[in-house]
């Protein structure tokens, strides 16, 4: 199913470099390409997925640059249109210009993820799929690419699928019983309506629990290194990171602004905010970096409440943190586990020492097991990772308990298909089945341009 428009968009990010690629993508956009790209063939006479050497010649008939072309004819494109793809030296005058040429034809800029929507417009992908290929770019971890990788492999889509033919073999029952009302045949009983119904409810219960899991491995973990002054805060950061980033002394009160780092551990991202100790101070520049720890905490997914072995345990400041974020968020750490200590015994705590390395192996279990259960993430995993997806599988789920009281009161087979055919629609919309500009244009604007 070819476009009519042609349009036109760098695939490659702005700037310099080994090489760019300019993407064209619609009906005859071969023949377009043809009429700027000079070489030993034509390419609207080649074969599909075939690269060619050749130059772009501009209007005044100078050679822009020499490029490989690359020619993929519809149905086996990425888009599913006929499709080339132009590699030019990288350099963004270069590009400009060629594109500048085919913009003179009857081509226009593409909008952002077009490349993509066509695809999903001629059924190349799904939307699940779609909206699998902007996470794979923006993805920060390991983990994030590969959880968006199975979901652009079909897997969560191929479990909605499945989900919804069953719903939809069910209500195709339950109609068909009411079509042969004055017959009084039985089609499916209400006991089987019932059982079928809690199936699914409880598949679609068990993708919902893999949210915060995918959350966690799509965007990352906020972490809050906070404590007293000069426990040790900034060498903690220092020794996770393993470099000297942030400036440690012994005079309390040395970190002012917050330091954030990347760190990945277990292919999952955690961003690290190293905080000024929270103390009572006059210093205005203090005070300020102080309002910043607190700030932090609010933010926090994940806050490290770090004391020292040679103190007591600070239950004041523990409890002065509940009231900007929730307990189990929470992590009490005792730095300084080399030096003799008085901080007495706290259930729950991990022991470090920053100096000697002790203690950050069952420090980073611990960070793993209130990130993200700790859970062990294998290769087929399927995670819902994105709030569209969560909210659609709740609505279908609330439908399908609805329909499922219908049933378990006996009412008409009108009210439990009512409501079986709200649930089919919210699995729908996942993958794509059902859609409105609307849900299309919130989707692919997200994109980058040449996407
Ligand atoms: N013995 C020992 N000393 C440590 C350890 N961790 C930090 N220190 C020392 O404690 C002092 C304070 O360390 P920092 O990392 O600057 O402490 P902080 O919590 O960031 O301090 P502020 O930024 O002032 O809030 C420094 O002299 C560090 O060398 C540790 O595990 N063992
Ligand atoms: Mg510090």
């Amino acid at each position: 199913m070819n476009n009519e428009d042609i349009i036109i968009a760098e695939a490659t990010p702005p700037g310099a470099a080994a090489i760019s690629v300019i993407r064209l993508s619609g009906t005859n956009c071969i023949e377009a390409a043809d009429r700027l790209f000079s070489g030993k063939v034509k390419l609207s006479a080649v074969p599909s997925h075939t690269l060619h050497y050749g130059r772009i010649v501009g209007r005044n008939a100078q050679t822009i640059d020499d490029v490989l072309a690359s020619v993929f004819r519809e149905p086996n494109s990425y888009t599913g249109e006929d499709s080339v793809e132009i590699s030019t030296h990288g350099n963004p005058l270069v590009t400009a210009t060629v594109i500048n040429e085919f913009l003179q034809m009857d081509i226009r800029i593409a909008e952002p993820g077009e490349f993509t929507k066509r695809a999903f417009l001629n059924g190349r992908i799904d939307l699940a799929q779609a909206e699998a290929v902007i996470e794979l770019i923006n993805s920060r971890s390991e983990a994030a690419v590969r959880g968006s990788r199975n979901q652009l492999d079909g897997l969560l889509s191929q479990k909605i699928g499945e989900l919804r033919q069953q719903l939809i073999n069910a209500v195709s029952l339950v109609e068909l019983e009411l079509d042969f009302a004055e017959e009084d045949l039985e089609f499916i009983d209400n006991s089987a309506v019932i059982e079928l119904i809690t199936g699914i409810k409880k598949e679609i219960s068990a993708l919902l629990a893999t949210y915060r899991f995918g959350r966690v491995f799509r965007e990352g973990v906020n972490v809050a290194l906070v404590g007293l002054p000069n426990v040790g805060k900034s060498s903690v950061l220092n020794h996770i990171l393993k470099e000297r980033r942030a400036i440690v002394s012994p005079i309390p009160g040395t970190t002012r602004d917050i330091i954030r780092e990347d760190v990945t551990i277990d292919g999952v991202l955690y961003r690290l905010y190293d905080t000024a100790g929270i103390r009572n101070t006059e210093d205005l520049i203090e005070k300020e970096g102080v309002e910043r720890s607190r700030k932090a905490v609010r933010d926090a997914d994940l806050v490290l409440f770090i004391n020292e072995t040679a103190h007591p345990f600070d239950e004041y400041l523990y409890l002065e943190l509940q009231e900007f974020t929730s307990e189990e968020r929470i992590v009490k750490v005792i730095n300084k586990s080399d030096l003799p200590g008085k901080v007495g015994d706290q259930p729950g705590s991990i022991r470090v020492s920053a100096l000697t390395g002790e203690g950050f192996e069952q420090l980073f279990d611990l960070m793993k097991e209130r990130a993200y259960g700790g859970e062990n993430y294998t290769e087929k995993s399927i995670l819902v990772s994105s709030i569209r997806h969560k909210s659609l599988l709740e609505k279908a789920n609330i439908a399908l308990e609805n329909a499922k009281d219908s049933a378990k009161q006996q009412m008409s087979g009108e009210f439990i298909s009512v409501d079986i055919r709200h649930a089919i629609n919210s699995l729908g919309e996942i993958i794509g089945t059902v859609t409105t500009d609307d849900i299309l244009n919130n989707i692919f604007s997200k994109f980058c341009i040449g996407k």
